[in-house]
């Protein structure tokens, strides 16, 4: 049964299109001009009496309301969660008991420094945020990308951010961790470096948001119908497999396209390529609670999936745009202290914290107490409550406003014992008021050093470049230096790499005693996903003297698995085929570049056809598209421009007729249709994502 109650909800709310009738007022006058104030005489002053003008600019004046401290820019979409089959094994919540109950939910993807217009791709830990709209009243979970974070306790939250946002005097850099507040903190506070190792790893720069995962990140708890209680840790698992950008791709999206994420959503989305997740938990029982080697109430830690597997609870498929940004992505109110009958906390000092300051952050950033009446905020289940008045109260109160009450009736009544009402797990709490962090949470470095050893050979060598490039652009080198002594505690060999990179002394042995451990869950190797090739974007670079037959066919078999293949060529509109026909050209090479595509195929012509040797811009396409590791196809003739990557060791495999697979390059001599193998061996290059091993990869 698809439960589409917010979408009914929703639907009341939207304005109706202007499609008949004048231009009005706010008051619903009719208004006959609009491009010129009222004045006295053509050339005098504009008069104070033009109320059209005076509402106009007064509402302009106003449209802008304080953009997120952190997590300013985002982008959102609607969409349904259903579970696999019911959880009342450990949990009574509602929307997780019964598989045949789709709950509706809004996603807000995010990045967390820079301000709403900063671009998309830039180094940065991802918000995932989900507001579950369920039959019980919202259920809010408030996650990352990443499964820890900075910082144990959420008082260090201002200090961590005024670390990591642009510095205070100049408001330099945008959308950027590689800067000296930020490195000084992180020297100076050893619990950031776990999250500092996700932040330098490729997750930081994901090639979608449909390629990510999500992390609740806190230890929840989750209650069932009993009372009894059971640990939870939610992930989200993406059905595409988990892919990311190169840094140095990174970097020049940011200029051609600061809204890479965002429009991959939206396009997908429009084009009914609906991203889906499984929600996946780690379920530990209480009895289970000090087992660990850490403390599970330490935000910086997580529980290797080796230790505790996820069991895969239910799916959510994103199938909605929203109607407006503004009304909906920007006004969206997330609260970790959201939660529903069978869903609780626990002690962890970075939930506790958060559960304050969600609450306090909407008040300056929507204007008043009344955020829960904003469409995209409100539960779809029934609310009653004694809650009056304040800014932009929309609804119309009838009766009394008070508990107990006699003149209405005693309504509302409060829930009865039926179990419908949530009740706050009774954890017995005993202990002196007390500023301490636990001894249990004072080892900084095993995990970090886990996330490493779990690398590939390829994601060391990204995560080195990532700190030389951060720390390259700190100025103050006694920064530089004791961050490189911090990396000593975690891997030497890390330490020592960095430390040449940025030109400071070797530091000493860090004298780490940690067991070498690793968990294979935390490698991108491991997450690929279903290994398809759905949404790639495909370059298909054509010329004038393109054989049809070839981009036909090549075009048609990729866009059958799902792929979106699109022909560029230096000019818009069409190029002429070897066999005199016109074929439409999608975009003209100088309006993209090859970081907006996952992967490029070069189809043939009859000799010296299609040209684009000469074309800098096509060269330039194809070589960065062979730098930054991507898969690249040509046939025929097409062979042949490759031959300008052979300096940067490119070695195109000789024999016509013969398909040849070498690092993610498939070529084929043959001229004329594109063979079956060509198109299956091409698939598979790009279902690979990425090749590594190329000498000239920059990355
Ligand atoms: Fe936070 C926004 C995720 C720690 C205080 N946070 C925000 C958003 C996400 C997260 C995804 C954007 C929500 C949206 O799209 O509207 N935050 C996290 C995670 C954390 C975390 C996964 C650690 C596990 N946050 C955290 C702490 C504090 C905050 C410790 C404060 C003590 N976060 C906020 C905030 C924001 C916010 C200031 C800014 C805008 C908002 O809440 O609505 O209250």
């Amino acid at each position: 049964m698809t439960d589409d109650r917010k979408e009914r909800q929703r639907e009341a709310y939207r304005a109706a299109e202007p499609a008949e009738g004048p231009l009005t007022t706010d008051q619903g006058v009719a208004v006959d001009h609009t491009d010129d104030s009222l004045s006295a005489g053509e050339r005098g002053p504009t008069l104070m009496e033009d109320f059209h003008f005076r509402e106009k600019l007064m509402h302009f004046d106003h449209e802008r309301i304080p953009e997120r401290v952190v997590h300013a820019r985002g982008a959102g979409a609607y969409g349904y969660f259903e579970p696999y089959e019911s959880c009342a094994e450990f949990t009574r919540a509602a929307f997780l008991q019964d598989p045949s109950v789709r709950t509706p939910v809004f996603v807000r993807f995010s990045t967390v420094q820079g301000p709403r217009g900063s671009a998309d791709t830039v180094r940065d830990v991802r918000g995932f945020a989900t507001k579950f709209y369920t039959s019980e009243g919202n259920y809010d979970l408030v996650g990352n990308n990443m499964p820890v974070f900075f910082i144990q306790d959420g008082i260090k939250f201002p200090d961590f951010v005024h670390a990591l946002k642009p510095e205070p005097q100049n408001e330099m850099p945008t959308g950027a961790s590689a800067h000296d507040t930020l490195w000084d903190f992180v020297s100076l506070q050893p619990e950031t470096l776990h999250m500092m190792m996700w932040l330098m790893s490729d997750r930081a720069i994901p090639r979608s948001y449909r390629m990510m995962q999500g992390f609740g990140v806190h230890t929840f708890r989750f209650v069932d119908a009993r009372g009894k209680g059971t640990f939870v840790k939610f992930h989200w698992k993406p059905k595409l497999g988990v892919h990311s950008l190169v840094w140095d791709e990174a970097q020049e999206c940011q200029g051609r396209d600061p809204d890479f994420n965002r429009r991959d959503l939206w396009l997908a989305i429009e084009a009914g390529e609906f991203p889906e997740y499984e929600l996946g938990v780690q379920l530990i029982p209480e009895e289970e609670e000090f087992s660990f080697d850490f403390d599970l109430l330490d935000a910086t830690k997580i529980i290797p999936e080796e230790q505790v597997p996820v069991r895969p609870i239910g799916r959510m498929v994103l199938d909605r745009n929203p109607h407006n940004f503004f009304a909906e992505t920007e006004q969206v109110a997330f609260h970790t202290a959201n939660v529903v009958p069978g869903i609780d906390f626990t002690n962890d000092p970075l939930l506790q914290a958060r559960n304050f300051s969600y609450l306090d952050t909407q008040l300056i950033r929507l204007g008043g107490p009344n955020f829960a009446q904003i469409p995209v905020n409100q539960p779809v289940a029934p609310v009653r409550t004694n809650q009056r008045d304040g800014y932009h109260q929309t609804a119309i109160h009838t009766g009394t406003n008070y508990s107990p009450n006699s003149l209405g009736g005693g309504c509302p009544a409060i829930a009865g014992p039926d179990g419908y009402a949530f009740t706050h797990y009774a954890e017995r709490v005993d202990g002196a008021k007390i500023r301490k962090r636990s001894a249990s949470f004072q080892d900084h470095y095993s995990q970090a050093a886990m996330f490493w050893n779990s690398m590939s050979d390829w994601e060391r060598r990204h995560i080195v470049d990532a700190f030389r490039f951060e720390l390259g652009k700190v100025g103050a080198v006694e920064i530089r230096e004791r961050t490189v002594g911090e990396l000593a505690h975690i891997d030497y060999s890390l330490a020592t790499s960095v430390a040449e990179g940025i030109g400071v002394a070797m530091p000493s042995p860090g004298g780490n005693d940690h067991k070498p451990v690793a968990s294979p869950a935390l490698s991108l190797d491991n997450l690929r996903g279903d290994h398809s090739i759905r949404t790639r974007m495909i370059a298909v670079l054509v010329a004038d003297g393109v054989d049809t037959v070839q981009l036909g066919q090549a075009k048609e078999a990729l866009s059958a698995q799902g792929a979106v293949v699109e022909a560029l060529a230096p000019h818009d509109g069409t190029v002429r085929s070897s066999d005199g026909n016109d074929c439409p050209v999608d975009r003209a090479l100088p309006t993209v570049a090859s970081v907006l595509y996952d992967a490029v195929l070069l189809p043939g012509g009859p000799v010296g056809t299609p040209d684009l040797s000469s074309d800098s811009t096509a060269m330039r396409f194809v070589r960065d598209a062979y730098r930054h590791g991507k898969p690249i196809g040509a046939l025929g003739s097409g062979v042949g421009i490759l031959a300008a990557l052979e300096p940067e060791g490119l070695h195109i495999a000789s024999g016509h007729g013969h398909v040849c697979a070498d690092r993610g390059v498939v070529t084929d001599t043959t001229t004329g249709a594109a063979s079956e193998e060509f198109t299956r061996a091409f698939a598979e290059a790009v279902a690979g994502h990425r090749y590594w091993d190329r000498p000239s990869v920059r990355c």
